[in-house]
């Protein structure tokens, strides 16, 4: 998940909690005893030592981690003692490491592509051989086309160690736009202020405050795996969960209602239940009136708001800014007044005239918008009875409510970004949001109100990537990036359409991965190098970050395996052939140590030393609390209110949301006819994107495989344990089939980036849709890639 928008927004309200809290004691000392107890405990033998490191950041769950090495091997993980047992988790996928690290889809040494392109042909070199190569290649693309023709990019996990630095030092562009995640996000973000919006402002810890919780697009239980149990805590103190899924997913099956609608079609489901409560009246009048925008004047030709702009300042930044000030109409004065007027009795539906312009309320505009989305509309939009709509209508509205949106399903599709708009509608209507129990956005991914301010390595003034102004996504339209290097599989993740990516690829001068396993695209360049997992350091620490209110370290538990490298000491040695050296740190240690640098209080004497007495983690200070402040009803907006109404959206028709069908898998596209079933792809407890496809422990219980209805699956003639091919115009991939009753008919599911070598040498992505929806240019997270927005056909292998 893109994490920029929740640091920007947590970093400066955590400041300010730890700045309030005085004399708070941190959890640091608490934790040591506690870990030394359980060391003590544990009783190591001679052979045996004792390391700490934190886990996966891509689960969003950051386990931190105790491991047992033995006569020099890792034998055994638990997870780390934690007062707040919260904090002390651990996973299959964790345990199973002691047996992943030494598996066979791990890189062991530099390798040479010495055949064709995906013929898997290569030769081992010597990292100096390697380097070398790099070096001259690099130096050749810059000094042709430029430093910006060169793409560095880290996938997320890639960049959880140590900040990336070689693009910065190389002037390479670095990846710009995600392209993924960010949908809904970029539908929300706009109703209560730039910046926040995507994540939640509370936290899942507030549940229990609300009456009903409603889960959308998320599969919370397997994807957020450790924070399940917010979900559960507050189903005990009565919470009730509605889970919004096409599939029986894990996470509905531990829900209290269940909505089986069809994929895509989020956004009409909202729709529906907007206009039931506004039929209904429902909503709440007094919230509406005093913290939106819905009373204001809006022109009732152009949808134009009435308001005076003048330029400003921004009291934190001192940067300009423009303030408006909009109108309402009073109804003591019959006459329209700024909305900031004492006294005034606005009025909240009606058409007036003010200088000879006709004007209507936003909230009388949205009665007229909301007109098409009927109960019978929306039963046969999203395929469920209508009386399931009213009935979550009614117990939203009831509230106190909170939507929870994940970022799977819709956020695969052309349509995303109003869905997102429809939760800031419904709970600014309805009085959801600002108040305790309250809200909507991402809880699962953010546990903590905290993210402290890490140093930095500082590097000579203006030393920065280049600019990259588009996502991967468009650059593997075009042509203006030259050569690459991917930490981590980029490829075959972050563009769908995986044959056009295959022909950029092709178009390079030169493509480099750096990996610890031998994931989809390896077998596509020209230089694999292998990189060493986060319980392996060549240094006694080989990462620092803030997360779960934590200060975490990844410190040594094991040597680097096989001739593996840390990601540090790959862009190091890149720097070094190419002359640039100097400017990276000597070692981890000097690295984490600028790290630890920072005028932050809540890591006040937080050093290296403390972190490695502790146990690899100390909690932030002043960080015991964590429900975040009650979010209130000041935010960041032109008005300072809720404002739903998206007038910078009303060249798209999409100033209140309006329904858009999907882009592709929609039901009456002709498309349907050759390619009938919908693919839906989401993400598995049992894996890490692709990691955990090689893990020979997982793969027992998980194989990867597409599932059908068993109805689907009769209509094909195929059974379960078929070997299949999975296609469509743009290309098509080999897997075994599952009959499962959980998914929805007319659909397929699949967990996403399986590595090629357990599909029968075949991607996953040949499927998927990359027609990005023109809109996202205009939104503030891009456009997003509709991965599930895509219509495939499944038959048996050789038919
Ligand atoms: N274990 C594990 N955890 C992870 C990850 C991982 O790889 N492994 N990856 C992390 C990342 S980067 C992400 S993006 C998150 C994603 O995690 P989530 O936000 O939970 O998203 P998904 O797992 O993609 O899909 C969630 C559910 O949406 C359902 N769905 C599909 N289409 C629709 C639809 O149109 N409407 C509705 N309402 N539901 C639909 C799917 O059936 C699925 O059950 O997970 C994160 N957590
Ligand atoms: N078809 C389809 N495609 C999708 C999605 C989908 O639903 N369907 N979902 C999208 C979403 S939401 C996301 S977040 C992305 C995520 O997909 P990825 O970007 O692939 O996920 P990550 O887990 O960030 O990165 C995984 C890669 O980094 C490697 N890696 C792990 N740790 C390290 C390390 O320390 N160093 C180095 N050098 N490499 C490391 C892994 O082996 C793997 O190649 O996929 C997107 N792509
Ligand atoms: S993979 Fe499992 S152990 Fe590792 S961080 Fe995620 S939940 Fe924790
Ligand atoms: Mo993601």
């Amino acid at each position: 998940m893109e994490q920029k928008p929740r640091g920007a927004m947590l970093s400066r309200r955590g400041f300010l909690k730890a700045a309030a809290a005085t004399g708070a004691a941190g959890f640091a000392g608490a934790s040591l005893t506690g870990i030394a107890a359980s060391a003590a405990q544990a009783e190591p033998a001679a052979s045996e030592t004792l390391g700490f490191t934190y886990h996966n950041e891509h689960c969003l769950c950051n386990c931190m981690l105790q491991c047992t090495v033995r006569d020099g091997r890792l034998a055994m993980i638990q997870p780390r003692e934690n007062e707040d047992k919260r904090f002390q988790n651990v996973c299959l996928k964790g345990i199973s490491e002691v047996q992943n690290i030494y598996g066979d889809a791990r890189i062991q040494r530099p390798m040479k592509r010495v055949g064709e392109r995906g013929s898997g042909e290569f030769e081992a070199i010597s990292w100096d051989e390697a380097f070398q190569m790099i070096a001259e290649n690099f130096k050749a693309i810059q000094d042709k086309y430029g430093k910006e023709a060169l793409w560095i990019q880290f996938s997320t996990e890639a960049s959880q160690r140590f900040p990336p630095l070689l693009a910065s030092v190389l002037g390479a562009q670095a990846g710009g736009l995600n392209g993924y995640d960010m949908g809904q996000g970029n539908g929300q973000i706009m109703a209560f202020s730039p910046w926040i919006g995507m994540f939640a402002q509370n936290t899942m810890w507030e549940w229990p405050e609300a009456n009903v919780v409603i889960l959308a697009n998320t599969n919370l239980v397997e994807t957020s795996l450790t924070w399940s149990r917010g979900m559960l805590d507050a189903q005990e103190a009565g919470t009730k969960f509605i889970c919004l899924d096409p599939r029986f997913s894990p996470t509905a099956g531990k829900a209290d209602q269940w909505v089986n609608l069809r994929a895509g079609t989020d956004p009409a489901f909202f729709l529906g239940m907007t206009k039931y409560i506004l039929d209904e009246e429902l909503f709440d009048r007094e919230h509406v009136l005093a913290h939106t925008a819905l009373p204001f004047l809006i022109d009732a030709e152009t949808g134009a708001c009435l308001a005076d702009v003048v330029t400003g300042t921004d009291p934190e930044t001192g940067e300009p800014v423009e303030l408006k000030t909009f109108y309402m109409w009073d109804e003591a004065t019959n006459a329209a007044v700024p909305h900031t007027a004492e006294g005034a009795v606005p009025a909240l539906e009606g058409e007036f005239t003010v200088n000879g312009k006709r004007y209507v309320t936003q909230f009388t505009r949205l009665r007229k918008d909301m007109e098409p989305y009927t109960l019978e509309w929306t039963a046969e939009t999203c395929d469920i009875p209508a009386e399931m709509v009213a009935d979550v209508a009614e117990q939203y509205a009831a509230g106190p409510s909170i939507i929870d949106n994940g970022v799977g399903g819709i956020d695969k599709f052309g349509n995303n970004d109003v869905a997102g708009h429809c939760y800031a509608l419904i709970a600014s209507l309805t009085g959801n949001y600002g108040k305790r129990g309250t809200g909507c956005g991402i809880y699962g991914y953010h546990v903590t109100p905290y993210e402290a301010a890490l140093g930095a390595w500082p590097l000579p003034e203006g030393m920065a990537p280049a600019p990259s102004p588009q996502g991967f996504y468009d650059v593997v339209k075009g042509d203006a990036i030259h050569g690459a290097m991917f930490f981590g599989d980029i490829p075959t993740q972050k563009a769908a359409n995986w044959n056009k990516t295959l022909e950029w690829l092709d178009s390079l001068d030169f493509v480099c991965l750096a990996d610890i396993y031998h994931s989809s695209v390896a077998d596509f360049v020209d230089l694999v190098l292998p990189v060493c997992s986060k319980f392996e350091c060549a240094d006694s620490v080989g990462g620092i970050k803030c997360a779960n209110a934590h200060i975490l370290a990844n410190l040594k538990v094991l040597d680097p395996l096989f001739e593996s490298k840390s990601d540090f000491y790959i862009e190091k040695g890149i720097a070094e052939a190419m002359g640039l050296g100097d400017l990276f740190p000597a070692d981890g240690e000097e690295y984490a140590r600028a790290l630890l640098t920072t005028d932050d209080p809540q890591m006040a004497g937080f050093t290296l030393e403390k972190l490695q007495e502790a146990g690899g983690a100390l909690r932030l200070i002043g960080s015991e609390d964590l429900i975040a402040p009650e979010v209130g009803f000041t935010y960041g907006t032109a008005s300072g209110r809720q404002e739903p109404y998206y007038e910078a959206l009303l060249e798209f028709g999409q100033a209140f949301p309006a329904w858009e069908a999907p882009c592709e898998a929609y039901p009456e596209n002709p498309l349907r006819e050759k390619y009938p079933l919908q693919f839906n792809q989401a993400r598995s407890r049992f894996r890490v994107h692709s990691a955990y496809s090689g893990a020979k422990w997982i793969q027992e219980v998980a194989e990867p495989c597409i599932e059908l209805n068993p109805a689907d699956a009769a209509a094909r003639g195929l059974e379960d344990g078929d070997a299949v091919e999975v296609f469509n115009d743009r290309g098509s991939f080999r897997t075994v089939l599952r009959v499962n009753e959980a998914v929805r008919p007319e659909s397929a599911f699949m967990v996403e980036s399986t590595y090629r070598q357990y599909l029968d040498g075949t991607i996953m992505q040949s499927v998927s849709n990359d027609t990005l929806n023109p809109r996202g240019y205009a939104l503030p997270f891009g456009p997003m890639i509709p991965y599930n927005d895509t219509l495939i056909e499944i038959k048996k292998v050789g038919e």
